[in-house]
């Protein structure tokens, strides 16, 4: 950071403010984690100095022959990672990726399904004030309120009554595993085709430790910084009949010059999730999931769905008559950072709601094991138990703090 430092003193402050904040808390939003060193190198690097419209070996500008290898790697790795038939590798993130993959099989107008926002859903599959919602019919379904869980045969009405052309699968805040092959049996039965938003779970899936949709579905996309540990990105997979499509929605339909720099952190990324260890760290990251979320249960709070199959926990915190959004702040001001988020059915509102959201991927890749999380359910309880005690919240600080120190950040040094 020494160039940071000279130059601009005032971004260099936030920035190692920010570097002791990671390491000194504990980090429970699901959709977040710690990239390697060696990701962060290549998102830092000379790459970003590059312009390479279109795609390796069919350039707009010149100068592209280590620019066309980088891209070429990341794809392959890609592929082989998930077992797709074909990868893009250039959509900036998780939204212009669902809009490129729109834009490239669906006309203006089209019916789609997708998961209601307030049921787990993202903004990008319909919420009506989103592009996804205004520029396509989106038939929103739901999951059970009572269970939690999405009800198949609720789809497949859904899907009967409304033919969609295409039927998305893979949601934000849903911690179940998902049924594809029965999501494609549906999409099959109304001739829909199928969209798999697979950016939480994508390390799980790609370690073996959740099963893939890749053999089911045509099109799958999901981020690359979340449980694939990988840069702040996204990539799409498809069948082989859709990569033309897909590929001419990104560029030109939807993007410019692609972020070399990115896609050289997505192929190191990739190369790392397919080592022994990152399966390893996978099968933690579930093993530590079910685990707070079991300890988390005891303590008298009412999960989601009664628990988790995934990463992820969503927490119904009406019965503790603590809203979402004050017990984010407590927990914030203790170190411990998640997401308030609203539940199924939510009666509250999204910038205030019942719920709060929190998962594994981050703390796992630290090392924590099985007893950091009965701890963290335990600061989690307290904190909750006692919202407005401040001198305990400080007390818990301390805590959270001195634990933290012996779980270092990868890639940070304080
Ligand atoms: N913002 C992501 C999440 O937190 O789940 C989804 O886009």
């Amino acid at each position: 950071m020494s160039y940071i430092k000279k130059t601009d003193p005032e971004i260099y402050e936030y920035i190692e403010r920010e570097k002791i904040r990671q390491a000194e808390g504990i980090e429970l939003i699901p959709s977040e984690n710690y990239t390697s060193p060696a990701v962060m190198e290549a998102c830092g690097s000379i790459l970003t100095n590059k312009y390479s419209e279109g795609y390796p070996f069919k350039r707009y500008y010149g100068g592209q022959e280590n620019i066309d290898h980088i891209e070429s790697i990341a794809i392959g790795r890609a592929k082989k990672l998930f077992g797709a038939d074909h990868a893009n590798v250039q959509p900036y993130s998780g939204s212009p990726a669902n809009a490129a993959i729109y834009f490239a099989v669906l006309e203006f107008g089209d019916t789609v399904m997708g998961l209601k926002l307030d049921h787990g859903g993202h903004i990008t599959h319909g919420l009506p004030i989103a592009y996804s919602g205004k520029a396509y019919n989106f038939v929103q379904y739901e999951v059970d309120i009572n269970t939690g869980r999405i009800d198949m045969e609720e789809v497949r009405k859904l899907a009967k009554k409304h033919k969609p052309k295409l039927i998305i699968a893979g949601f934000t805040a849903y911690p179940r595993d998902i049924e594809w092959k029965k999501f494609k049996e549906i999409a099959d039965e109304v001739g829909a085709m199928t969209m798999a938003d697979i950016s939480h779970t994508a390390g799980l899936i790609a370690s073996k430790v959740l099963e893939s949709p890749v053999p089911y579905f045509d099109i799958i996309m999901t981020t690359t910084h979340k449980t694939l540990r990988g840069p702040r990105g996204a990539i799409i997979l498809c069948k082989e009949k859709f990569a033309k499509a897909i590929d001419k929605a990104v560029f030109p339909g939807f993007q410019g010059g692609p972020h070399e720099h990115t896609i050289a952190g997505k192929a190191i990324a990739f190369h790392e999730a397919m080592q022994p260890e990152f399966k390893k760290y996978s099968e933690q990251v579930k093993k530590n999931a079910y685990h707070l979320a079991e300890k988390l249960k005891e303590k008298g709070f009412n999960l989601v769905s009664d628990g988790t199959d995934t990463h992820l926990i969503l927490i119904d915190l009406t019965n503790k008559n603590v809203p979402g959004r004050k017990a984010q702040e407590a927990l914030d001001t203790v170190g411990i950072t998640l997401n308030k988020n609203t539940i199924p059915g939510e009666p509250r509102s999204p910038m205030d709601p019942s719920g709060i959201r929190l998962g594994t991927p981050a703390i796992t890749t630290r090392r924590m094991r099985e007893p950091g999380m009965e701890q963290i359910a335990d600061w989690i309880d307290r904190v909750i138990s006692n919202i407005d005690n401040t001198d305990l919240h400080r007390k818990i600080k301390e805590e959270v703090k001195e634990l933290c120190l012996n779980f270092p950040v990868p890639g940070i040094k304080i």
